[in-house]
């Protein structure tokens, strides 16, 4: 117990949680005092606006091909340093920091040469942390997930460890274009000279590890699942992708320990330059896994849906049972159980590219949802502005069913809800009675977009108790990792307890709108087959429906 502090209050052990994502880096410190914790420190920086000099848009590098995303390790390495600064500024004691971890984007990768050991354990503290990562990459860029250019790769994969269910069966998820182990045959076969000088391949999260400890740090088997090359019941990585997936890949890839292991302490880097205590760092993982534990998830039967970039939905599960259609993914999760998940990648953006088309404010955006009726009058979006991945849309399009592109209300409900309706559609291989939702995310801040939700599902959305759920999870795996290598572990209800949300937030289902949704439900999966060119054109179904 830590003596009090001469103001007379207890000032309790520190933990760190920072979230690398799509778009911005986060930085969460928890307050522990026993069995309580309080968020005491809640800041992030969008990488387009604080790193304009990469010239990222929503932070993706400018595009040469529609298909393909990539991002700077670079400036994620000038962003960490940067958030650090400014944990360290707030004057909160940073030596009461008793651990670090972190989450990330999940699937990018980050490929470095064979200086990178050397490199990392020497960094000079007289100098900026990124200026000094250039020379270990043996790839400038990172691609990250909204990469949908490795088709030919799945293809080549699933073909050689034996078909799409035996690679879902030991991986959790069929080959999917943005999972790391097809990015890593791309690289390798588009530049074998770049492959041949990578000695290690991170995750973005086991690379991140790695700039904090100043050593090449394990990957913890929630972001590894998301690679398809780990086998989910032994969580090592199964050899049958691996040898598929590229040559000599076995060697490059980082150790998968524990969720809870300790990668190591905060390197003298941190120490000198920035003032960190040799805190323990604990291994980081993917920015679903750790929202798992940032919305408080630790048991089955409830799940979340986070509304960030990606809109994803997805709950633990005892046992990893793969989805038999191939659309959802089985992930480790931090706990040691597993995970299910169904990602979209036509989720904020595609909210905002609504937005921007009408030149709507948030605001604007959600009076639009409070004048429009549930079911639009029978008028659907299907929102594929970018490539999809549930279900799998390599050329995207938009289709618009009984919907006047020029009725701004109109297309908004329509957008919100066809993405509560996928969800809805594509997350039923769960098996799971969806009564309670936890929603996080950018766009969990919209009440109205939640009550859409709440009638969709007909569930009690409950909103999370900090916007950033993937960086408040990291700060609670690293207080968790923290009482294990103490010998002292404190169950996961414990730790999630600050984590539950709070009856206030409570958004109840209005069960006259579920009922106009159950009924719309399986129009606007056919509105879906329709516009995969698998299905009859659904207007007349819309039109009987507008007018019952
Ligand atoms: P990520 O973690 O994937 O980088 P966030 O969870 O931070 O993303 O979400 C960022 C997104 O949240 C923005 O792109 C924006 O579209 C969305 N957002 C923020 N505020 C609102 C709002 N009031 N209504 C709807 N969407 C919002
Ligand atoms: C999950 C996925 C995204 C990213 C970015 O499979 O691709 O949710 O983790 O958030």
């Amino acid at each position: 117990m830590s003596p009090p502090s001469p103001s007379g209050l207890r000032r309790g052990r520190l933990y760190l949680g920072l979230d690398s994502s799509t778009q911005s880096l986060t930085a969460i410190v928890i307050e522990v005092d026993g069995t309580d914790a309080r968020v005491v420190f809640d800041a992030s920086l969008s990488f387009d606006e604080a790193f304009p000099q990469y010239g990222t848009d929503h932070g993706v590098l400018p595009r040469t091909q529609p298909d393909e995303a990539f991002s700077s390790p670079i400036m994620w390495a000038e962003a960490l340093e940067a958030i650090v600064e400014r944990v360290v500024a707030s004057g909160l004691g940073v030596s009461r920091i008793g651990a670090i971890s972190g989450s990330a984007q999940q699937h990018g990768s980050v490929y470095l040469n064979a200086d990178a050991p050397r490199m990392l354990s020497r960094l000079d503290p007289a100098q900026p942390l990124a200026s000094q990562i250039t020379p270990i990459l043996s790839r400038r860029v990172a691609p990250i997930w909204l990469d949908s250019s490795t088709s030919t790769e799945c293809a080549e994969i699933t073909d050689a460890v034996g078909g799409p269910g035996l690679l879902a069966q030991h991986t959790g998820s069929r080959a999917f274009e943005r999972f790391t182990g097809p990015q890593i045959r791309k690289f390798a076969a588009v530049d074998p000279d770049g492959y041949a000088a990578t000695a290690r391949v991170h995750l973005v999260s086991s690379y991140l590890a790695s700039l904090l400890v100043g050593a090449h740090a394990p990957i913890d088997p929630g972001d590894a699942s998301g690679a398809n090359l780990m086998d989910l019941t032994d969580t090592q990585w199964w050899t049958a992708a691996v040898s598929a997936t590229a040559p000599g890949l076995a060697d490059k890839l980082p150790t998968i320990a524990p969720s809870w292991s300790v990668a190591g302490t905060v390197s003298p880097y941190w120490q000198t330059r920035l003032g960190l205590p040799p805190a323990r760092v604990i291994a980081w993982s993917g920015d679903n896994p750790c929202s798992l534990i940032g919305v408080g998830l630790v048991r089955e039967g409830r799940v979340a849906i986070s509304l960030g970039t990606s809109d994803t939905i997805f709950g633990l599960m005892k046992d990893p049972n793969v989805d038999p259609s191939g659309t959802g993914h089985v992930f480790a999760s931090p706990t040691g159980d597993y995970m299910g998940l169904t990602c979209f990648s036509n989720g904020s953006l595609a909210r905002e590219r609504v937005q921007d088309a009408y030149g709507f404010t948030w605001t604007d955006f959600s009076r639009a949802l409070d004048v429009t009726p549930a079911g639009n009058q029978g008028r659907v979006l299907i929102p594929w502005f970018e490539p999809e991945i549930t279900p799998a849309v390599a050329d995207p399009r938009v289709h618009r069913y009984r919907l006047s592109a020029d009725d701004a209300a109109a297309n908004v409900r329509a957008v919100v809800e066809a993405q509560q309706m996928a969800m809805a559609v594509h997350s039923t291989w769960m098996s799971v009675t969806i009564d309670t939702i936890h929603a996080t995310g950018g766009a969990a801040a919209n009440k109205q977009i939640l009550q859409v939700m709440a009638d969709v599902f007909g569930a009690e959305v409950y909103r999370s108790t900090v916007s950033n759920s993937a960086a408040l999870g990291a700060a609670l795996r690293a207080w968790h990792g923290d009482t294990v290598a103490e010998g002292t572990p404190l169950p996961w209800e414990t730790i999630t307890a600050i984590a539950q949300p709070s009856a206030t937030s409570l958004i109840a289902p209005n069960p006259a709108r579920h009922a106009v949704y159950r009924e719309l439900l399986p129009i606007y999966e056919a509105c879906e087959a329709h516009a995969l060119g698998r299905g009859p054109d659904p207007t007349p179904a819309l039109e009987r429906f507008a007018q019952r």
